[in-house]
């Protein structure tokens, strides 16, 4: 296998479920969702990365469920998602009860405790990823992250709170040495809901920011990935207005 171009969007922290002021129309989360959907299909992206926090809280009822399904379904690319620490992989986990690749067979979810890794042949593309199951100081997500092999773009996606210099107290902290360590081509984010762009000795990150607008930021965005064998990794914010 080797790298060919690839095209990717990446989104997180879309919080489907907020009922923030209890509106019965679309939801600003539904709204955020279909915008991201709607970017993936009208530019033909090769792939959609969701890294966390799809869903609000763990008691999301079946409408929303529904509505999820249905957006997922219009994409024709693959998406690969994790879970954030509003929609942990605990025991009281939405995921238990709801299993988005049931639905549409080109949702891969990756709910592995110790992190999983997912392979595209046709993209010259693996994706290694590791979602929360708990979402606390000794949660760390980018510890034993795997190294990559060297013909093929490698992607990591976690979730979790980046700080440049370390700072034990904070929950699912990821921290500048760790990204710098991870062999990754581009490694997605998701928790922080303003868009962020990070490098560290070569690798490089991005929080999306949330394309829900009841999430405090002031700007919708989603993050767009352009890999290129000869010119390396292009990042780009686009707005979701
Ligand atoms: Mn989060």
């Amino acid at each position: 296998m080797s790298r060919e171009k690839v095209r990717l969007l990446h989104t997180s922290d879309v919080h489907l479920d907020n009922r923030i002021n209890g509106r019965d129309d679309e939801s600003a989360a539904q709204v955020g969702l279909r915008r991201v959907v709607d970017e993936a299909v009208n530019r033909g992206v090769d792939l959609l990365m969701i890294a966390g926090d799809l869903f609000d809280h763990n008691r999301v009822k079946q409408p929303t469920l529904d509505f999820t399904n249905e957006q997922l379904a219009r994409l024709d690319c693959p998406v690969v998602m994790i879970t954030g620490n509003h929609d942990c992989f605990a025991s009281y986990s939405i995921y238990h009860k709801y299993d988005p690749t049931a639905y549409e067979a080109n949702v891969h979810f990756i709910r592995d405790d110790a992190g999983d890794a997912v392979k595209f042949d046709d993209l010259g593309l693996t994706i290694w990823g590791r979602g929360i199951i708990d979402h606390d100081p000794d949660n760390r997500p980018l510890v034993d992250v795997p190294g990559r092999s060297d013909d093929e773009w490698y992607l990591g996606m976690a979730h979790g709170y980046y700080v440049p210099r370390g700072a034990k107290a904070y929950s699912s902290l990821i921290t500048a040495e760790e990204i710098a360590a991870a062999e990754f081509d581009y490694l997605a984010l998701g928790h922080v809901h303003v868009y962020t762009e990070i490098e560290h000795e070569g690798t490089r990150a991005a929080y999306p920011g949330s394309p829900n607008k009841d999430q405090g930021a002031k700007d919708m965005t989603a993050a767009l990935v352009e890999l290129n064998p000869s010119t390396g990794v292009q990042l780009s914010s686009i707005k979701l207005d």
